[in-house]
């Protein structure tokens, strides 16, 4: 009996279906084949990213033996921003910045208060520095003994403790990893050496620090702490190629093939604009700009990083913070571009979230308590994100209601050209029973007479079911 006959048999009884093995769908690699993860499908890569999306918002966490000197070197504060480039900008030689390391001893560092201010804030997730420029590792390394476990005073593995601390409260855990190293002999650019007593033939093989100390580090973190993303940085290295970049994301990915990994793992960003050059072949899950909020919405993902002050790492003379006011604005306007928010945090070196960080924290979360619905899991519109400088909108991922959000307290009505309320549908504050009063013309567009007090501070949200008009995309 020929095979067609016994395939045409079998679809018959239904035990085999031609639809059964499409293109895209999830196919189990056979085993010891090769997984391309550059050439993911759309769909697995939408579903990958799903999360990372509704979260919306987290906390980056600058914190390592750059703490300590906090900016301040030999009495001086560094002229340069960012206290945890001290060691760079300051000249320290490696052997008197180990004493830093050495020094190391947050005795009021408590992971689940962290953990707990972290959730209040209403942040789904977080970025902890694992290594950073300096080379030091805040987890308890086997590659290196230039760790907070065998180097430090402290001794304890504070990624460990942070990591299940944030799990606790339901939050992604993410690592910050920094390819340049200034304290591997291996990672040692010539740029570097320049400004520093070192030998005058660089022996620095940075191919050999990919191989035998940065993959082993990676392989640790994803496998001994579970991480859901990796945030490399200090790609700008001239040693670093585009061919190691793509490498070491298939590296990542085959060890946690769920993992999100950002664009600085490979040489596609556009400086602080974050966003990578061209949608080449450029590996990275998302794009990073830095201090700066796209000018409008983007076809691919992207997070948005910023500080609270002008330090990412903690620095005792920078009280410039941005206003609670600003720091929420800045997470509307992200959400409503599309984006994802990442606000920094630098400790102390005795382990505290500074006070003003904590207070801002605090007025966020109280914000989104109330406000959260348009910001979490939600769509931007097809349409315009703004009307004018003062509304945002959002909308629910099932389409059926658009929030707009009034960063100005507005006086008794407000007009919104683009959004046509369902027919008899009930308009709503968040945070607010009250239904309130609309007309709709084609012309003018929708008009609410908004109640007479508004409760909650700097931005009040309008849920209304209803579509966005003349979305022309
Ligand atoms: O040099 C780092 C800096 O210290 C900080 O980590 C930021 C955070 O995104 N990234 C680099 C500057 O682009």
């Amino acid at each position: 009996m020929n095979k067609n006959l016994i395939v045409s048999i079998l679809l018959a009884l239904g035990f085999i279906s031609c639809q059964d093995k499409p293109k895209d769908a999830k196919q189990e690699p056979e085993k010891n084949t090769k997984v391309n993860y550059l050439d993911e499908s759309m769909a697995d890569f939408e579903a990958r990213m799903q999360w990372w999306r509704d979260d919306t918002f987290g906390m980056f966490i600058h914190w390592g033996p750059y703490a300590i000197p906090a900016g301040v070197y030999k009495g001086k504060d560094i002229k340069e921003k960012n206290a945890e480039w001290i060691m760079h900008f300051a000249k320290i030689p490696t052997t008197e910045y180990e004493l830093f390391a050495k020094e190391l001893d947050p005795k009021k560092f408590d992971a689940d208060q962290w953990a707990g201010i972290i959730k209040d804030a209403g942040m789904k997730y977080v970025v902890f520095t694992s290594k950073h420029h300096d080379g030091f590792a805040m987890w308890d390394s086997q590659v290196s003994d230039y760790d907070i476990v065998d180097f430090s005073t402290y001794g304890k593995d504070v990624l460990k403790l942070l990591s299940e601390a944030c799990r606790k409260k339901g939050l992604k855990f993410g690592v910050y990893y920094s390819i340049m190293d200034w304290h591997h002999p291996d990672a040692q650019a010539d740029s570097y050496l320049e400004s520093r007593e070192g030998t005058p033939e660089n022996k620095a093989n940075f191919a050999r620090y990919l191989e035998d100390y940065m993959k082993p580090q990676l392989k640790e973190l994803i496998e001994n702490y579970d991480v859901d993303i990796l945030w490399f940085d200090g790609e700008w290295v001239k040693e670093y190629t585009h061919a190691q970049g793509k490498e070491i994301y298939e590296y990542v990915r085959s060890l946690k093939p769920d993992i999100i990994i950002n664009n600085r793992g490979d040489k596609g960003r556009q400086g602080m604009q974050g966003m990578n050059k061209d949608d080449s072949d450029f590996a990275g899950d998302f794009g990073t700009p830095e201090q700066e909020i796209l000018e409008g919405t983007a076809t691919t993902d992207w997070e948005s990083c910023m500080t609270m002050n002008d330090t990412w790492g903690y620095r005792i003379n920078d009280h410039n913070w941005k206003s609670a006011e600003t720091l929420i604005y800045n997470l509307i306007d992200v959400t409503a571009k599309g984006g994802n928010y990442l606000l920094n945090v630098g400790p102390t070196p005795e382990g505290l979230l500074p006070k003003p960080s904590v207070e801002r924290l605090n007025e966020i979360g109280t914000w989104l308590d109330t406000n959260g619905e348009a910001i979490y899991a939600t769509d931007n519109l097809k349409g315009d994100y703004k009307q004018g400088e003062d509304i945002r909108f959002t909308k629910s991922k099932d389409g059926k209601s658009i929030y707009a959000i009034l960063l100005e307290k507005p006086r008794n009505t407000i007009t919104l050209k683009n959004i046509r309320p369902d027919e008899g549908s009930k308009i709503r504050l968040l945070g607010a029973d009250e239904a309130l009063k609309w007309t709709y013309s084609n012309t003018k567009g929708l008009t609410v007479t908004l109640p007479k007090s508004l409760v909650g501070k700097y931005a009040w949200t309008l849920k209304i079911e209803g579509e966005e008009q003349n979305a022309s995309n």
